[in-house]
């Protein structure tokens, strides 16, 4: 048998969490062929419930399930962990200010960084996806003693998901018809999701769109909006296709990118693009060996990409103003 892989998941109890520890379990996330242990955390008031999850967990009887650890103690729940998954973190309530939001996750995302650096794999990789999912990552990267910055990310693939879905319907494809998705920047309303270097069936999208007010004045708030509608629908944010966005990131960069192709994720930018070196932000990424990553060059970024792009890196600056006390 294969040597199983360690998947730490925090916020194992909340909703994006049921939707998603059963992919993984189930084998969605490393394949039919791949073992997994899972170390899922959570903070002690909710270890109660996650026992029930887990109760679920055993009554699905997986074969690639091995190993399922509970604890609210992280460096019991990031020991060995070759993934981590940082889905947990405090919603934002009413009378909240985004700056006191950032302020008080910061800490938790702190605390994760330098347990992720005391207990997990010497191979760890971490994927970021609890709110604001880009600073917090930027957060929990500067305290991870150890672990090289190019192994963290925050989550922007169910914003490329929602983006494709949208550019499908309006051309009256199939999603898997569009390709070279680029979501850039911010996982927040500033995102900008590119349909100029986006295609369908290997034609530039906005050439078989042919409508850019559409583009521009429709397309971009959907999908920067999308997450309010599901709200508004549902009673309830996204859960299942978040956790499947998080199946999806993990997936695309453990498997090499088809050629020509490449997909959203927030990397540590290496000065890419004009985007600050450092921040945490979305770029086109590919990998040719599912381990390593790079940022893929020339990209054609107009004026009207530009400006989208330097709003929303702008913003992640100001957000890293913002907590420049917890770096
Ligand atoms: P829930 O409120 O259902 O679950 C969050 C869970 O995290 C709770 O069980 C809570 O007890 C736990 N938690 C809180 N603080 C913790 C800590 N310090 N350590 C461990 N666990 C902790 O939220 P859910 O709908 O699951 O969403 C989780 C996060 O994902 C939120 O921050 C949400 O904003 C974010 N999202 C990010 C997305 C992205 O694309 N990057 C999309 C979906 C989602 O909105």
């Amino acid at each position: 048998m294969k040597t199983p892989i360690t998947v730490s998941v925090t916020g194992a109890a909340g909703q994006i969490g049921y939707a998603l520890l059963f992919r993984i379990a189930s084998g969605a996330m490393f394949g039919p062929e791949q073992p997994v242990n899972l170390r899922l955390i959570e903070i002690e008031p909710a270890l109660p419930a996650l026992e029930g999850v887990v109760m679920e967990l055993d009554d699905c009887a997986f074969p690639l399930l091995q190993d399922v650890v509970t604890t609210a103690d992280l460096d019991e729940g990031f020991k060995e962990a070759n993934w981590v998954l940082l889905v947990g973190s405090v919603p934002r309530k009413d009378g909240m200010e985004r700056n006191d939001l950032l302020g008080i996750n910061g800490k938790i995302f702190t605390g994760q960084g330098e347990a992720i650096g005391r207990s997990a794999a010497e191979d760890v990789r971490v994927l970021v996806v609890g709110n604001p999912c880009n600073t917090n990552c930027l957060i929990a990267m500067h305290h991870a003693s150890g672990v090289p910055k190019e192994r963290f990310f925050a989550m922007t693939m169910l914003d490329e998901n929602r983006a494709k879905s949208q550019l499908a319907v309006k051309a009256g494809v199939h999603s898997s018809a569009v390709t070279n998705m680029c979501i850039w920047g911010n996982h927040s309303s500033t995102q900008y999701p590119d349909f100029y270097s986006a295609k369908i069936n290997g034609v530039s999208a906005a050439e078989v769109i042919g409508d850019e007010a559409w583009l521009k004045e429709t397309f971009i708030p959907a999908v920067q909006q999308r997450g309010s509608a599901i709200i508004k629908a549902r009673g309830a944010s996204s859960a299942a296709s978040a956790a499947n966005g998080v199946v999806d990131t993990v997936k695309r960069l453990t498997t090499p990118t088809p050629a020509g192709d490449w997909f959203s994720v927030a990397v540590c930018s290496p000065g890419a693009y004009g985007i600050d070196e450092g921040l945490i932000a979305s770029m086109p990424i590919r990998t040719d060996d599912g381990e390593t990553w790079s940022v893929v060059e020339g990209v054609q970024v107009n004026a009207f990409s530009r400006a989208k792009i330097d709003a929303s890196v702008a913003e992640l600056n100001a957000e890293k103003d913002a907590v420049s006390a917890l770096l």
